[in-house]
């Protein structure tokens, strides 16, 4: 195998994620057709060229038939896909229950569902039994192709069990894990009924990253106070085994957006949103509608803003873009409720009969048209309750280079670490201080403005998603393979 330069791969990196980088849909018996779907992750690694890359994962679909199974691994294997095929019990126990509803919401400080005490102890042991399932059938899949050399690299919350089950395969496997969510304090995190043995699983990684110092931090704090093991400024050491601990923050791959706002399609999507709006600050929110992004809180507090300011209330809209997720839940079905009601409700309020002050989408939009409102926005508003990193921010900033628009940024998104100091930042709790952050963005001189985006811009475009991979690829193979023997002193 070579490199599109020609010269050879240094070596094979197996990324282990839940879901493959590509959705599957049955067209006949043995026929599949693929659609990629080009998220961070993919275009992360799509930059880490000395590696030969191949995807092991979920394809989001349900086959039970042999004959079903063996043309989607045919058709993954010309994507450099290997898929682990989960059945619906499985799926419904170990992604929707596990994953989706205790660890999702613990990392993010929403705690573990309280609705039903009894049945909810009681599905947890199955949820648990069926989430150790799914990641011995994913240490089955990656055991079956790992060669010796290969890399591993399993991401996130859905795969904490999966370093232990590798190592227990082969211990000399080189194993990385990188968590995409916050990690939360390990006060919270010890409420978690099975909070050792993740724990002990995640450190049988030889590297484990987070996006920030203060989850690696809490990672770390978890594993002293809960395991009783010693923290190390390099990491966790356990019987004399060093896990190293470090903060890797992701970034996107800026060079993509500014390319994008260069095409002429993009040009006049530009166009026609500068005069859609015209004479009117544009103001955006793009967020999968999710109970960690604040969207019902960021509309309160535009509402707080627009009856705080009666000077602003047909000069400013507020575009906000939710991509619908996890819709079969009842907790997400009643999110979106919320918001149409806040939306029209403020909408009646202070809407006129030519204009709206909010214009809310249940959908996603495609890359040229995000990038394009990206670079029409005067301010953008991130306000997660709780978010790992948050990209949104990201590419913002990247799309901005002429507008030099404020980002008004959640003080409890991994983002605010690094676009801190560029940014407006706000705790989302607190809707008066969101107005009033509103109303400071909107009144900012252009000097003030360019000073900020400028800080960010510089983050964003050196600090890029190849980078973030290439790191942490190479620090994991320069970690030693054999359990490192550390004489205590
Ligand atoms: P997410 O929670 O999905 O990711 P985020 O980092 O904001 O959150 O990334 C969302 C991506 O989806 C962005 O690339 C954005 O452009 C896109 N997107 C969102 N809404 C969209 C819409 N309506 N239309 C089109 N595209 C839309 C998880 C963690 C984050 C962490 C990332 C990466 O929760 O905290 O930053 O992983 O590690």
């Amino acid at each position: 195998c070579e490199r599109q330069d020609g010269k050879p791969f240094r070596q094979r990196l197996l990324v282990v994620a839940n879901r493959l980088p590509v959705s599957a849909i049955r067209r006949g018996e043995d026929s599949w057709s693929l659609e990629i779907s080009a998220g961070g992750l993919v275009t992360a690694l799509l930059g880490v060229k000395e590696f030969e890359t191949r995807w092991i994962g979920w394809a989001g679909v349900n086959v039970p038939d042999e004959i079903g199974q063996k043309a989607l691994t045919k058709a993954l294997a010309e994507k450099r896909c290997i898929p682990v095929f989960l059945d619906e019990e499985i799926v419904h126990q170990y992604y929707n229950g596990y994953c989706n509803n205790i660890l999702w919401p613990l990392f993010h400080y929403l705690g573990l569902p309280q609705e039903d005490r009894l049945a909810t102890t009681r599905s947890f042991q199955s949820q648990f039994a069926a989430y150790k399932k799914a990641n011995q059938m994913f240490a089955d899949v990656v055991n079956k192709h790992y060669e010796e050399g290969d890399v591993v690299w399993c991401h996130d919350y859905h795969l904490m069990f999966l370093p232990k089950c590798l190592k227990d395969y082969n211990s000399k496997m080189k194993v990385g894990w990188f968590l995409h969510t916050p990690f939360p304090s390990s006060e919270i995190h010890r409420t978690l009924p099975s909070r050792s043995e993740l724990l002990h699983s995640v450190l049988a990684a030889d590297l484990v990253g987070f996006h920030t110092y203060d989850y690696a931090r809490h990672f770390v704090s978890a594993c002293t106070r809960i395991l009783g093991l010693e923290g190390t400024p390099e990491g966790v050491e356990d019987q004399g085994r060093l896990t190293r601990v470090a903060a890797f923050p992701i970034g996107i791959d800026s060079d993509r957006f500014r390319c994008a706002l260069e095409l002429p399609q993009v040009q006049d999507h530009i166009r026609e949103l500068q005069e859609r709006f015209k004479g009117r600050k544009v103001m955006l929110g793009v967020d999968r509608l999710d109970m960690i992004k604040g969207i019902p809180q960021k509309i309160l507090a535009f509402e707080k803003f627009l009856e705080e300011n009666a000077c602003w209330r047909d000069k400013v809209v507020l575009l906000q873009i939710a991509v619908p997720t996890r819709t079969d839940v009842p907790e997400y079905q009643k999110l979106t409720s919320q918001v149409h009601e806040i939306v029209g409700r403020i909408n009646g309020r202070f809407g006129t009969l030519t204009a709206v002050p909010i214009h809310h989408l249940d959908r996603s939009l495609d890359f040229q048209k995000l990038c394009a409102l990206y670079a029409v926005t005067d301010v953008a508003l991130v306000t997660s309750l709780r978010d790992g990193m948050n990209l949104v921010s990201y590419e913002f900033v990247a799309c901005q280079e002429k507008k030099k628009g404020v980002l008004i940024l959640s003080e409890f998104a991994g983002a605010a670490q690094s676009l801190g100091a560029g940014a407006i930042l706000v705790n989302p709790w607190n809707i008066t201080e969101v107005a009033a952050a509103i109303a400071q963005a909107l009144n900012m001189s252009s000097g003030e403005r360019e000073k900020r985006h400028k800080h960010n811009y510089v983050h964003v475009t050196t600090h890029t998603a190849q980078e973030w991979a290439e790191t942490f690829v190479s620090e994991l193979n320069d970690t030693v393979v054999e359990a490192q023997l550390r004489t205590r002193q």
